[in-house]
């Protein structure tokens, strides 16, 4: 069992405010969104984690997506299961980016996730990554960053070389 999220900033640069904001609906998520801390941290972008409950906490929640721009965040990555209405709320509230993670429950192997988060109203975007895909979430981040970064580009292009790599590698290891 992996440890609860710490509340605050984490990166490989501490001096450095966060930007990107990881929030998920509790801490039974974490297990599943750590994975987007480990792509942002493999990157060494600046991110925070939190807890930020959409339905136990409505008022926080509103609190940090008004307040997530000025705080300096480029983008948010927000996480829930069940009735999953965290990435959405956020969305309505900030001009940010916000990625959402369909956390899987025990039942409904994760559609209600699913399609509580992937059916917005137009007007109001989520960017939508598979059934527990936050590793997924934290490299879309990432390349949200590095639209405005070349050097983080180019470290992106670095990473997409190695996958290249390893999958053709996997195709000579079968052809030998
Ligand atoms: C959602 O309810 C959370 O995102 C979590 O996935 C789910 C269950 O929360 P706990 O009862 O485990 O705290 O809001």
């Amino acid at each position: 069992m992996s440890a609860a999220p710490a509340a605050g900033s984490t990166s490989a640069d501490e001096d450095a405010g966060p930007l990107v904001g990881i929030v998920m609906g509790s801490d039974s998520d974490w297990p599943v969104m750590e994975a987007a801390a480990q792509a942002l941290t493999e990157f060494e972008i600046p991110h925070e984690v939190d807890v930020v409950s959409a339905h136990r906490m409505p008022r926080e929640m509103i609190a940090y997506g008004e307040q997530a721009a000025d705080r300096g965040l480029k983008a948010i990555i927000a996480g829930a299961g069940g009735a999953a209405h965290l990435p959405g709320m956020l969305a309505s509230v900030t001009p940010l980016p916000v990625i959402g993670v369909p956390v899987p429950l025990k039942y409904l192997d994760g559609m209600d996730s699913l399609l509580s988060i992937v059916q917005m109203p137009a007007g109001v975007p989520v960017a939508t990554v598979s059934v527990g895909g936050a590793r997924n979430a934290g490299l879309l981040a990432a390349r949200i960053l590095a639209a405005h970064d070349p050097e983080l580009l180019g470290r992106m292009r670095e990473f997409q070389d190695q996958l290249n790599e390893q999958a053709t590698d996997k195709g000579k290891r079968l052809r030998a």
